[in-house]
């Protein structure tokens, strides 16, 4: 009888720390033994001497999110997380959004239906606080926590999301009391109305002028504002999908202070810039994303940001909606004005490859710090960690193949997402994950799928690591207040 379900021969492994070469034993969907030489398996898979590294991360992806004047996202947790394991991704956390006014827990069974029998690898779920009350930070949350959503995101701006700085304040005192972590939208929001008014107003409403309504200087601020908040109530935060130059400086700044502020980024930011906005024809509304791509300055300063430890997460922030689709990109027609375009882009199944090969491939960042970026930090921060996220005795067996001697040729037909277009058409990269593991079972094979929608499960989340000893004076009031 074998001794384990699967072995992965000849494998050439990198965790976020170290880099060994071994066969992985994999029993009960979870790794089993790491060594040479190790016993049979019922299967066997060589991977002849190829990085397997932990399956992907993606903590910031939006699927089958609730959207008012009948717009819809292209993709629901089927697409999305086929798409996801097709581009070596083994763990999805999208948003379970609050409706203003509405229940935080509605929102969370909504969101469970949504799911039901969809996901073809695990998934956990952050909130969207769109209504911080009384009732819902004093009751609803915490219980919510206890249930193992363990995170939520706030946003600075967008009309119906967007909380004040005291609002703020309530929310980033409850994560301290709690535990929680808070991911962060951060641009200024009357900057970008004003801006967006005068725009309008001067007849400059084409897709490009999405970018201009919405500086680094806005980004700036509100990644400062958002530091400021979360250094007086002393409790770590994640600024979501920084985009440049500037908010990068910001996030550098508050680490050199010894603050506990987290960065992520995404491709969108390493890949695009403001001008692919400014495609003929509507085009450059493929691209209209918040905060938006800026320049190439912006680029390498998110790659030196990447390389020198200011960011610890890239995720998608796939937010895909059809383009050519009255639900999609023109729902409002394609002469309207940008402020009316569906923000986001899709790119579930290509955040791995593009930041392998343009990452690891052209000696930007390397092995292990791309498994950190992919995957490991994101474990840690959002309480997945050690069940997900590393390749160790005891860890859910979420493994990806990659093959990285062929160049590819990114094309919206080589991909499975549900939206029609990729920004990324036409871009040629090395490095493909072609065999995919979720908990042990061979989700993708070869690159092709073998997995039923509805394995997937979901995960609660535990708290991040524990906030470490007040250092202000408000941190010490909370404190006292829980003692
Ligand atoms: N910006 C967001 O804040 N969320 C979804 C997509 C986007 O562009
Ligand atoms: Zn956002
Ligand atoms: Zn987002």
């Amino acid at each position: 009888m074998a001794d384990f379900e699967t072995v992965i021969r000849n494998a050439h492994v990198a965790t976020a720390s170290d880099t060994f070469r071994c066969d992985i034993g994999i029993a009960g969907g979870r790794i089993a033994a790491l060594g040479a030489r190790l016993a049979a398996g019922h299967r066997e898979i060589d991977a002849g001497g190829r990085w397997v590294l932990p399956g992907g991360i993606d903590t910031h992806c939006h699927l089958d999110q609730p959207m008012a004047d009948g717009v819809e996202f292209a993709d629901d947790f089927r697409s999305g997380s086929i798409s996801a394991a097709h581009g070596g991704t083994t763990t999805i956390v999208p948003f379970a959004a609050q409706q203003p006014g509405g229940s935080l827990r509605a929102a969370v069974e909504d969101y469970h239906r949504r799911a039901a029998g969809k996901p073809v690898i695990d998934y956990a779920f952050h909130l969207i606080l769109a209504d911080p009350s009384e009732r819902v930070l004093g009751q609803e949350l915490p219980a919510l926590v206890r249930d193992g959503y363990t995170s939520f995101k706030i946003y600075m701006t967008y009309e119906g999301l967007k909380l004040n700085d005291r609002q703020i304040l309530d929310v980033l005192a409850f994560a301290r009391r709690e535990g929680a972590m808070t991911m962060v939208h951060a641009e200024n929001s009357d900057c970008i109305g004003w801006l967006t008014e005068k725009l309008e107003q001067a007849g400059r409403t084409s897709p490009y002028y999405h970018a201009v309504s919405r500086p680094a200087a806005v980004e700036r601020e509100g990644t400062h504002r958002a530091i400021t908040l979360a250094e007086l109530i002393d409790v770590p935060i994640l600024i979501v999908h920084v985009s440049g130059l500037e908010a990068v400086e910001q996030i550098r700044w508050a680490q050199s202070r010894g603050l506990r502020i987290y960065g992520e980024t995404c491709p969108q930011y390493l890949f695009l810039t403001a001008d692919d906005l400014d495609k003929p024809d509507f085009e450059g509304a493929k691209c209209v994303c918040s905060p938006p791509p800026r320049d190439k300055a912006s680029q390498q300063a998110v790659w030196n940001g990447l390389a020198s430890g200011v960011f610890q997460v890239v995720s998608s922030d796939h937010a895909a909606f059809r383009y050519d689709d009255p639900k999609g990109k023109k729902a409002a027609g394609t002469r309207a004005p940008f402020a009316k375009i569906p923000n986001g882009v899709p790119g579930i199944e290509t955040r791995l490859p593009l930041l392998f090969s343009e990452g690891v491939g052209k000696g930007r960042i390397d092995i292990n710090k791309f498994v950190a970026l992919a995957s490991t930090n994101a474990a840690k921060l959002y309480g997945l960690y050690p069940r997900k996220g590393t390749i160790a005795i005891g860890s859910d067996a979420d493994l990806a193949i990659w093959d990285d001697s062929t160049d590819i040729t990114i094309t919206q037909s080589l991909l499975h997402h549900n939206c029609d277009y990729t920004p990324y058409e036409g871009m040629t990269i090395r490095g493909w994950p072609t065999t995919v593991l979720s908990r042990g079972e061979v989700v993708v094979e070869n690159g092709a799928l073998n997995a039923e929608p509805g394995r997937g499960q979901f995960l609660r989340c535990d708290l991040p690591a524990p906030a470490r000893p007040a250092g202000t004076a408000y941190g010490r009031l909370v404190e006292e207040l829980r003692a």
